[in-house]
């Protein structure tokens, strides 16, 4: 809360301080001097420009965490409050955009009518906002690694067992020791409000009524403690964690996760640097007006590799490494996780080093273009484990989870009779709560549920114990060019990637 004495600034003083030379934006209610920031903003100043003298909170919301203005601007930059009587109204105008999206949306499908996961991937993609689409479905480069993520589960094939009496089915599991209905949980992704103004709320609440386990992103739009607040009691979270450079700040971030009952901490590993998404890079500058943006150019003002999720990742520590493990281990008791391993030898080195699990995943594909899905990596993993420390998956002491691709509760199968304890699904998620919020979530997780029911009855396996290698057959997993029935689903929802575009009308 702000202090009592807080001073009170009206709206008509903020509107005189709109331009580069004096520039004042409110943020939730309060005033900053952002002159001197202009050009450090990672967004670039153009943005910031827009809204001086006014109210950037609408803007500000679904990119930034909620405490960044306040943590970057010194103290001195912080003016007070405004007086919210005062403020001119921005008035938002309605673009035909907003028009053809409320008619989309109009139009939507009931979630009865919703079948599966891909369902919800193609009705997202009809009516989110273009750069919220852009950004979320968006890959690495060719695009190439995201779509092998789901096409290697069509390389994966179930050796059912018959004849077992499969009239009670249960799918439940424990991971890192904590229940979960299903073996799977819920993938930190950023951003969450650029989906829906609930944002990653839709996924705890979800989550508590499915007792499924999420994942929370630092770079989520809600805060930390909104999320864990919106818990249910005993609901179970884990925390991904992109590592400050400034590790006070990690420390401080990590521990404060531990008291407030966090179960895991997933440590990324494979984003020293964001990959270059081009679909979300060219939907920056087609909404943009394009004489401005060459003129920009000209000036060197913006930087075509600067994409939201690049502006806030600059924090990010590129120079992580496996010297900073034991300091993890000094500041966390809690089980901790790399996320982003690609090899069995970087999965070995984790083991070895008393870490608590590795996530096989290259990051949705958008990070390395041709990372290998975490399907791959699993069963060079657990072959290697076997061979080099005599050790079987699943293995309570050392967890393998695999994410990226993931579309069925079949899916999920493969990965646990491969090793894995259990997988991560982010995407499809996403999906859900942006085309239908809450309800568009709780209806993707029943979907899951009840395809575990048939598949697990239909592979004769009664337990997740009884999931075993032998009922499936990954013979074919290394090979990339096999003949397997192409996915229609997945292929009618990627989308062609685009070239650079002429400006001729
Ligand atoms: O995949 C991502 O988009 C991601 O991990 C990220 C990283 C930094 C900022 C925003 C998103």
């Amino acid at each position: 809360m702000a202090p009592s004495s807080e001073v009170v600034i009206s709206g008509k003083t903020v509107a005189e301080h709109n331009t580069r030379e004096s520039c004042w934006i409110i943020v939730h209610g309060r005033v900053y001097d952002v002159t001197d920031f202009l050009d450090d903003h990672p967004g670039g100043s153009k943005i910031i420009l827009k809204y001086a003298g006014k109210d950037a909170t609408a803007e500000y919301d679904p990119i930034h965490p909620p405490d960044a203005i306040t943590t970057n601007l010194p103290p001195e930059k912080h003016l007070g409050k405004v007086d919210p009587e005062t403020v001119e109204k921005v008035v938002v105008e309605v673009t035909d955009e907003d028009r053809r999206l409320q008619e989309m949306h109009a139009a939507k499908p009931s979630l009865s009518e919703v079948l599966n996961l891909h369902d919800f991937e193609a009705i997202a993609r009809k009516v989110m906002q273009g750069k919220a689409w852009a950004y979320y479905s968006s890959a690495a480069d060719d695009e190439i690694a995201i779509r092998e993520n789901h096409a290697v589960y069509h390389r994966v094939w179930f050796r059912p067992r018959i004849l077992r009496d499969v009239t009670r089915v249960d799918w439940s599991t424990k991971i890192l020791g904590q229940f979960s209905s299903m073996p799977l949980y819920i993938s930190a992704t950023a951003l969450g409000k650029l989906g829906h103004p609930d944002g990653e709320l839709n996924l705890t609440w979800a989550a508590a009524k499915h007792n499924i386990i999420q994942m929370i992103p630092t770079l989520a739009s809600c805060s930390f403690d909104q999320i864990v607040d919106a818990a249910a009691p005993g609901q179970v979270q884990f925390l991904q964690l992109y590592v400050n450079k400034d590790r006070e700040i990690t420390k401080r971030f990590v521990q404060h996760a531990e008291k407030r009952g966090i179960k895991g901490l997933f440590i990324t590993v494979d984003a020293p640097q964001l990959g270059r998404r081009e679909k979300d890079m060219r939907m920056k500058f087609e909404a943009d007006d394009p004489a401005e943006v060459r003129e920009n150019d000209k000036q060197g003002d913006v930087d075509r590799s600067q994409g939201a999720a690049r502006a806030i990742s600059s924090f990010i520590d590129p120079g992580l490494n496996w010297g900073d493990i034991p300091w993890f281990q000094s500041i966390a008791k809690m089980p901790l996780i790399l996320k982003g391993v690609q090899c069995w030898e970087d999965a070995l080195e984790a083991y070895d080093r008393g870490l608590a699990g590795v996530v096989l995943s290259n990051h949705g594909g958008r990070q390395l273009d041709f990372g290998r899905s975490g399907l791959e990596v699993l069963v060079e993993v657990v072959e290697k484990f076997g061979e080099k420390r005599g050790i079987s998956f699943p293995n309570e002491k050392f967890q393998l989870f695999v994410d990226g691709g993931v579309r069925r509760a079949s899916d999920v199968i493969k990965a646990v009779a491969l090793g894995a304890t259990a997988v991560g699904i982010g995407r499809p998620f996403l999906y859900a709560f942006s085309a239908y919020g809450l309800d568009g979530v709780d209806r993707a997780l029943q979907i899951l549920n009840d395809e575990f029911e048939m598949n697990m009855r239909l592979l004769g396996a009664r337990t997740i114990k009884e999931v075993v290698r032998d009922m499936v057959d990954a013979s074919s997993i290394h090979t990339h060019l096999v003949a397997v029935p192409e996915d229609k689903l997945f292929h009618s929802n990627y989308e062609m990637m685009q070239f650079a575009q002429l400006k001729v009308k």
